[in-house]
C-alpha cells in the first residue's frame, strides 16, 4: 500500500492555494498534484498566480505533463460537483477580463466574500495590488522577477542533490528569504496593507497570496491569512467543517506521512 492510501483522501470544508505558477519551470507541480490527489473540499480557492503567462511570454510556452494534470485534476473537481472560484492574480491577470464568468464549472472573480463555518467572514484575494514594488516600478519588479528565477533554479538543483542523499525538501529561497531584513519589513508593510483593507470591508478577515510567505496571524482582531505558493514552499490553507483554519505544509505533511507508512509496514505502529 503506498503512503498517500493510508490517510487518503483529507477531507476540508474548504481549501485555498495560490501561487503555483505553472507553466513555470520552478513550479512545483509534482508536490501540487501529490496534494490534490489526497484532498477533498466542498470549496476551492484558487487565489491567483496559478497559470504564470509572465513566464511564458518571457521563456515561451511550457506545459510540462504534471502541469497540464494539476489543471486536469481542477476541471475534474468542478465536473463532479467541488465549487471551485478562481481570482486571478497579477501573473494570470489577462483571466482578469473574465472576471463575473464561469468557465468549464470555475467561476471567475475579482474577489470573493468566504463565509467560514463558524460565520466568520474572509476577504478572499490575490493582493498584488497592495504591493507597492509592481505598483510603483515595473522595472524594479523584472529585476526581482528575474533574480527569483534565478533563485527558484538554484534552489531546484540544491534539491535534487538533497534528494540523491534522501533529504527532505528545503526552499533555498524561503530561507534566504526570511534572513533577509528589507523582506521582512516588506512583508510587514504588505500585511498591514491588507488587513487595512479587510477592516475596510467590514470583514473578520482576508485570505490572500502573491508574496510567496504563508502565514495565519491575528492582528488586532482582523484575520490575516497568507496562503503561500507552490513555487518555494508548497503550503496550502484548509478550513475543517467545524471552520477551523490552518497552513498545510505539504513537503512536511507527506515527510509525515511516508514514516507513518514505514512504521505501519515495520510494524511498529497500532
Ligand atoms: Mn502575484
Amino acid at each position: 500500500m503506498s503512503d498517500v492510501e493510508l490517510l487518503k483522501p483529507l477531507r476540508y470544508r474548504s481549501i485555498f492555494i495560490s501561487d503555483t505558477h505553472l507553466g513555470f519551470s520552478g513550479a512545483r507541480a509534482d508536490f501540487l498534484l501529490d496534494f490534490l490527489e489526497s484532498v477533498q473540499c466542498d470549496t476551492l480557492y484558487l487565489v491567483g498566480d496559478i497559470i504564470d503567462i509572465w513566464e511564458m511570454r518571457r521563456r515561451g510556452l511550457r506545459w510540462p505533463d504534471s502541469h497540464n494534470a494539476v489543471v486536469q485534476n481542477i476541471l475534474k473537481r468542478a465536473r463532479n460537483g467541488t465549487r471551485v472560484i478562481y481570482i486571478p492574480g497579477n501573473h494570470d491577470e489577462m483571466f482578469r477580463d473574465y472576471a463575473g464568468m464561469s468557465i468549464e464549472g470555475v467561476s471567475i472573480e475579482l474577489r470573493a466574500i468566504h463565509e467560514c463555518a463558524d460565520g466568520r467572514r474572509l476577504l478572499v484575494l490575490h493582493g498584488d495590488e497592495f504591493d507597492t514594488v509592481v505598483q510603483c516600478s515595473r522595472l524594479a519588479a523584472r529585476l526581482g522577477s528575474r533574480m527569483y528565477a534565478w533563485l527558484i533554479r538554484a534552489n531546484h538543483w540544491v534539491n535534487r542533490i538533497r534528494q540523491v542523499f534522501n533529504r527532505p525538501y528545503w526552499s533555498l529561497a524561503a530561507h534566504l528569504k526570511h534572513r533577509t531584513k528589507n523582506v521582512m519589513q516588506y512583508i510587514a508593510n504588505y500585511e498591514e496593507a491588507l488587513i487595512h483593507e479587510a477592516r475596510q470591508a467590514g470583514v473578520d478577515g482576508l485570505v490572500c497570496g502573491h508574496i510567496h510567505h504563508a502565514e495565519i496571524t491575528d492582528q488586532s482582531g482582523v484575520l490575516y491569512c497568507n496562503d503561500g505558493d507552490w513555487v518555494e514552499s508548497c503550503t496550502a490553507l484548509v478550513e475543517s467543517r467545524a471552520g477551523h483554519l490552518e497552513l498545510l505544509r505539504w513537503s512536511d505533511v507527506r515527510e509525515t506521512l511516508k514514516s507513518t507508512s514505514d512504521d505501519v509496514a515495520d510494524g511498529r505502529a497500532a
